[in-house]
């Protein structure tokens, strides 16, 4: 159950549903100060979550963007694996954005699963390629997704599932702990300090990390069109957020508390090595091929 550290102070905040996770684990923080369960191994029945979400017939979007290069190094790797690990059992739409559809891999799926392919401009610079991809996920919900499913997922292509990715991660609004910061103080955060830029916090609850963010439709198009309107602002700006649109994710976090956060099992980078408290790797972070893909 999700049990707030020792010493923190609880707040009036968010109502936590405990009545699917049995049990809690000691050694980590399991509890946000707004009590947000904060997901780890050996917290919850993963058959029991299982069972609630398949009687619920929900079905899971998951968006990933696979521009230029990107498409031939990460895509397929990424299904393949997603096919293995996440949402096993439920239904799920891949929602593939690329600016070259017909190089889009053909994975096998299971039976209730689909791909649906949207092109997408390839933007000049990388900082775009990233940070507009909060505009084009907000159009998609509300011209597509919206229809066709309850929960959106929003995840880097440079990744890998190893591990069970499942509905114990679904929620309202779900964000996730960065595996190079969770365990560090606020301090050593690279939130953006830039008062001029409109991701400006003075300080923040902990460091999210953007390659994996979630919730309800309404929530995540909410989401994607506030951080969107922040990075145009700061465009008129002629600013530019220290990590782009993972810093205005932050700011959305700070100012709008997830329900639910996901452990760094949930993105793990392997380049940390061993660690007492990582008992399942879920989702690595794959190896970065700069000079091939940043040229
Ligand atoms: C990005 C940077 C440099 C060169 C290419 C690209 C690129 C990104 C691209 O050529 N094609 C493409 O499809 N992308 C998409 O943007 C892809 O889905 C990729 O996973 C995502 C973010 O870029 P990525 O993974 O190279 O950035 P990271 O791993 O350094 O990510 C963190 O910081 C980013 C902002 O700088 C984002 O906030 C990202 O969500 C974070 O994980
Ligand atoms: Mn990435």
């Amino acid at each position: 159950k999700c049990q707030l550290p020792p010493g923190s102070q609880l707040r009036p905040g968010n109502h936590v549903d405990n009545s699917l996770d049995l049990w809690s684990r000691t050694d980590v923080q399991t509890c946000t100060y707004w009590r947000a369960p904060v997901i780890w191994d050996g917290m919850f029945n993963p058959q029991h979550y299982d069972e609630v979400y398949r009687r619920q017939n929900v079905t899971v979007a998951l968006s990933v963007f696979a521009v230029g290069r990107y498409l031939d190094i990460y895509l397929e790797k990424f299904l393949s694996s997603a096919e293995q690990h996440f949402m096993v059992g439920q239904r799920v739409i891949y929602y593939v954005f690329t600016d070259d559809p017909d190089r889009v891999p053909q994975v096998k799926l299971s039976a209730g699963r689909s791909v649906t392919v949207i092109k997408v401009l390839r933007h000049s610079r990388w900082q775009d390629v990233s940070m507009l991809r909060m505009k084009t996920i907000a159009d998609t919900i509300d011209s597509l997704i919206r229809h066709q499913a309850q929960y959106v997922f929003c995840l880097d292509v440079d990744q890998e599932f190893v591990g069970r990715f499942g509905t114990e991660a679904l929620g309202d609004l779900v964000a996730l702990f960065h595996s190079y910061y969770y365990h560090r103080p606020n301090f050593f955060y690279p939130l953006d300090h830039n008062p001029k830029s409109a991701a400006y916090v003075e300080q923040g609850d902990m460091y999210y990390h953007a390659a994996v963010f979630g919730g309800t439709w309404q929530q995540v198009k909410t989401l994607t069109q506030s951080c969107y309107l922040a990075i145009m602002q700061d465009k008129n700006n002629q600013v530019e957020a220290l990590w782009h649109d993972e810093s205005h994710l932050n700011k959305y976090f700070w100012l709008h508390k997830p329900t639910k956060v996901l452990s760094p099992e949930y993105c793990w980078a392997s380049a940390i090595g061993y660690r007492s408290d990582i008992h399942v790797v879920r989702l690595v972070w794959a190896e970065k091929q700069y000079s091939f893909v940043r040229q």
